[in-house]
């Protein structure tokens, strides 16, 4: 024996060693040529535009990103729900209105999931939508001008994060509330009254002929969580899923007192039958104070419109609006096949990721097959309506898409990788490993009935030692993966803005076409334009002075303002006569109080300006526009209060 061994070693290691070696060898090399292949499939080569538009939520910066796809490249950022110091959206006199809440003025969001609008299921590149989860919004953004053109506010409802799902033809916009509240306005109760006190609401936001949300309908929910949305498409067109977790009913300490019922639930909704209802005058117009803030079309200026009513519909009185689908346990995401037959949730403490038969619902349904009702919403049985489960999909599944070609991808946020699986035979067909903790994924189109299943982007939670340190605080990190083939392969690094929570994608040229490139000066309703040089003036009502100027390269009319006072507030109207595609001007001036304007052609933006002490105020333009915007400057002369220095103004005297 001892003998042996010793022989065996002697032989053993050199082989050992020699055939590590060798696959070492075998695979660096097998690495450097898949990382050239990734490195073409990535490249866009200088002056080529990217195939995709991928849109990003910014998460807590409140913003929405754009970002190239498959480049990577970061090539435009949206002001939504925050103020914006690069452009001044939410700090000009025409945009601070987008940000009017029943809580005043809000200068932040906390943004999670972008929403193309979609045509026939498919999304058709005319809007965005985006919620805002902590002073509960949904945002419409027009992909013509890549602008927030209207922002509703959205009543009863705490941590809007089951939002803003889509209807097949963007008839509604969803909006499910993440943290139950007293519903009747009656907010001032104790807290252990949960039981009695708090109700959940899942809005419905109607799209109007017009193009502008209204909010239709409010159901009134069990006080559980409910957390996130996709609408039915093709047969299940008409039908919303939602998810719940906490149906205990805590209120406090949930990661344990939420994590106790192995099953919580999808609330399936038939929004049509509501609708119906709704149509109907049934249910009741509760009091509930909530803005909708929109850019006025005709002269580019926001507006805030105060609404002081909602109608609520209530299961129990109303029937066949809404079901139950028990699912396991603290399902996260809710997905929709792009066929719109199965139902697949992301059970995030659960061991399988259940997936539900819309057929199955609807025969459950006609068969009265119950096994209980909460608050007059029937529950279904489980094993009635179940098409299968996926075995084995990692730890931690929380979302899932679709390519098209029968598969499903889900990410796994504990165990850090995306499972691929059939939606025939529900088994695990491949597996990635992703750096690391995988929230949402996206591939363009995934969510809809037609999606373009040639990329996947995992949206990851945590970005640790993917790029060069930057303190404690690291941009999170998303990464492209290749889909086309039968085996997932890694392409690309990059960072993100805030936290991509959710993200879409949908092809550059449905996008590009109707760009806006500029507005057209004739077209310019801001009552405060000045048109043209010969129309810029300065005038003083009491202590407010308007001063209307007109910017184009390289010099602004007026560039010299005497006259101003300590007390005053001066009115910089500033607009931009340029007419051609990519020449916006800039505004500031020495001590300004708000951010910068940045003014596209075509346009009025006004900036607000109290000096606070007498003396030489210089303003320039702050973007590079020609080669003499350094001379794009100008001088305001303040004197003390109550002297006697008349306003003057010109330029080129
Ligand atoms: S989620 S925490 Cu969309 Cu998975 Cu917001
Ligand atoms: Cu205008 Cu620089």
């Amino acid at each position: 024996m001892r003998t042996l061994k010793s022989i065996t070693s002697i032989w053993v290691l050199p082989v050992v060693a020699a055939l590590s070696f060798s696959m070492v060898g075998c695979q660096s090399q097998q690495q450097l040529g898949s990382n050239a292949d990734a490195a073409s499939k990535v490249y866009v080569a200088p002056g080529e535009y990217d195939e995709f538009y991928g849109f990003m939520s910014g998460g807590y910066s409140g913003q929405l990103s754009i970002y190239g796809i498959p480049s990577g490249r970061h090539i435009f950022t949206i002001p939504v729900f925050s103020q914006a110091p690069t452009n001044g959206y939410g700090y000009s006199e025409e945009t601070k209105a987008m940000l009017e809440t029943s809580h005043g003025f809000i200068p932040w969001g906390d943004a999670h999931h972008p929403e193309l609008s979609q045509t026939d299921g498919v999304p058709d590149g005319r809007y965005i939508f985006i919620n805002e989860n902590n002073t509960p919004r949904v945002a419409k953004i027009d992909l013509k001008s890549f602008q927030t053109t209207e922002i509703i506010e959205i009543p009863n409802s705490a941590g809007n994060h089951a939002s803003p799902f889509v209807t097949q033809n963007t008839e509604y916009i969803s909006a499910g509330t993440r943290f139950s509240v007293p519903v009747d306005g009656e907010g001032d109760v104790a807290i252990n009254s949960y039981a009695e006190n708090f109700d959940g609401t899942l809005s419905f936001i109607k799209m109007q002929e017009d193009g502008s949300m209204k909010l239709d309908f409010q159901i009134l929910v069990p006080g559980f969580d409910y957390d996130l949305s996709h609408s039915g498409k093709g047969p299940s067109h008409g039908w919303a899923f939602f998810t719940s977790y906490n149906s205990e009913e805590a209120h406090t300490l949930l990661e344990i007192n939420a994590s106790k019922n192995d099953k919580d639930f999808i609330a399936a909704v038939n929004w049509q039958k509501a609708a119906e209802y709704a149509a109907q005058g049934e249910g009741e117009l509760v009091d509930a104070e909530y803005y909708r803030n929109y850019v006025d079309k005709n002269d580019h200026i926001a507006k805030s419109e105060r609404n002081s009513q909602v109608r609520i519909l209530n299961p129990a009185e109303l029937e066949g609006m809404i079901y139950y689908l028990p699912t396991p346990k603290s399902p996260h995401g809710v997905d929709v096949s792009p066929d719109g037959k199965l139902i697949a949730a992301g059970g995030k403490l659960s061991t399988v990721i259940p997936v539900h038969s819309f057929d199955k619902m609807l025969q459950a349904i006609e068969n009265e097959d119950f096994e209980g009702e909460i608050d007059g919403i029937p529950v279904l049985n489980y094993d009635s309506i179940i098409a299968g489960e996926v075995e084995n999909p990692g730890l931690g599944p929380l979302h899932t898409e679709f390519d098209g070609n029968g598969y499903a991808y889900t990410t796994a946020f504990i165990s850090s990788e995306i499972v691929k699986w059939s939606l025939e035979t529900f088994e695990v067909v491949d597996r990635i490993e992703t750096y690391y903790s995988p929230g949402h994924l996206m591939i363009p189109g995934g969510d809809s009935r037609k999606p373009w299943g040639k990329y996947l982007v995992s949206l990851n939670k945590i970005t640790k030692d993917r790029y060069l340190p930057t303190g404690p605080e690291l941009f999170h990190s998303a990464q492209l993966i290749d889909i086309s083939g039968d085996k997932m392969q890694l392409l690309l690094d990059f960072p993100t803005e805030g936290e991509p929570h959710y993200a879409q994608a949908m092809p550059s040229d449905i996008v590009m076409k109707d760009q806006v490139k500029f507005y057209r000066l004739e077209e310019n309703n801001n009552p405060y334009a000045a048109k043209s040089e010969k129309a810029a003036k300065v005038e003083r009502d009491g202590n407010e002075v308007h001063v209307y100027m007109t910017s184009i390269r390289s010099h602004f009319t007026p560039d010299n303002i005497e006259g101003i006072k300590v007390g005053d507030k001066v009115y910089f109207h500033v607009t931009n006569l340029e007419q051609d595609w990519d020449v916006p001007h800039g505004f500031t001036i020495l001590g300004g109080n708000t951010a910068e304007i940045l003014v596209m052609p075509g346009e009025t933006r006004t900036y607000v300006w109290e000096p606070k002490k007498a003396g030489m105020f210089p303003f320039y333009c702050t973007d590079f526009c020609s080669a003499l915007h350094q001379e794009m400057q100008g001088y305001v002369r303040v004197s003390p209060e109550g002297s006697d220095v008349e306003i003057a103004y010109g330029t080129g005297q």
